[in-house]
């Protein structure tokens, strides 16, 4: 087998993997009168964009110090993930959140306070579950790993006017199956991070996509999270994701130089509809 070029890995990025979010008239969800009520009537990727210029904010504790916020905030828009805050580190990761894409442990934990904080309030959520289910939502339905659904009724009863949408896990599954067709040997079978999710995710909306410290520049760090004091080497390479192969996948496709990356922590990957195949 041969090794795909950048553009090549870029085309086959855009032809198979789709970005889909559950809408009302999905099966299952036809038959749930919750659905019609909660979910969005349409997809996300008809409702939002297409943007010119976005950035994607990883949560590495490399962005410590980086004074990218002023960079950050400049896109047109900007996805972050979980419970990565602004408020306290502007300077370096900037003040503006036009998607938060959250992972539903996060809406499960507790102490993460997923329906009350005001963390989540700005900009539009999107969900996702780590489950094994690819295209069956029924599946999904009854098997997710962590309580997505009831979670999500929650939040969208306690706040109504904030748009919220859940990824269809086939968008999960089709994304680690590219992972694993350019890597030579097996990858564990879990789904890619937020990061890529969201990479992609944006790459579906906008004509540029630029991510932050994905790829570690020279601030590299065991420092888990910029706004944590935790201490981890696995954040950065992976565990339970494929990171190091997702890391590898994004280096590959890198369109911006190996000085951006080195000194900004800076990728520049071509939104799909910029992309001539
Ligand atoms: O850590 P997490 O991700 O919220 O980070 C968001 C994305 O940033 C990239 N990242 C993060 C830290 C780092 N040092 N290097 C990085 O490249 C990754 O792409 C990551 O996806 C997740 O992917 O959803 C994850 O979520 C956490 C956790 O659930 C949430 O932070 C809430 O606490 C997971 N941690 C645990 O389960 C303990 C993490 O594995 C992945």
């Amino acid at each position: 087998r041969t090794k795909l070029s950048g553009h090549e890995l870029l085309c086959q990025l855009k032809e198979k993997v789709q970005l889909s979010t559950l809408t009302p008239d999905f099966q299952p969800f036809s038959a749930m009168a919750w659905a019609s009520l909660l979910l969005p009537p349409q997809q996300l990727s008809s409702d939002l964009g297409p943007y010119k210029s976005c950035a994607v904010v990883s949560s590495a504790g490399s962005l410590r110090n980086s004074g990218l916020g002023k960079e950050i905030d400049s896109h047109d828009a900007v996805i972050r993930f979980n419970a990565a805050p602004t408020s306290g580190f502007e300077k370096d990761v900037g003040s503006k959140t036009t998607i938060r894409l959250i992972n539903s442990q996060v809406m499960a934990n507790e102490d993460l306070r997923f329906l009350s904080s005001s963390l989540y309030s700005s900009g539009v959520l999107v969900a996702w579950d780590p489950s094994p289910f690819s295209s069956d939502l029924s599946q999904w339905y009854n098997h997710t790993d962590y309580p997505i659904f009831s979670q999500y009724q929650r939040y969208r009863r306690l706040h109504p006017q904030q748009p919220f949408y859940i990824l269809h896990p086939r968008f999960e599954w089709q994304l680690w199956q590219r992972i694993q067709d350019n890597m030579a040997e097996p990858i564990q079978k879990n789904p890619p991070s937020s990061g890529l999710l969201g990479t992609v995710l944006m790459m579906s909306l906008c004509e540029v996509v630029h991510v932050y410290e994905f790829l570690p520049s020279r601030r590299k760090t065991e420092l888990c999270h910029y706004y944590q004091r935790f201490y981890d080497a696995a954040c950065t390479l992976g565990a339970y994701h494929p990171l190091l192969y997702e890391k590898n996948l994004v280096k590959r496709m890198n369109q911006g130089s190996d000085q951006d990356i080195y000194v900004h922590g800076r990728v520049t990957l071509p939104g799909f509809r910029s992309l001539n195949c």
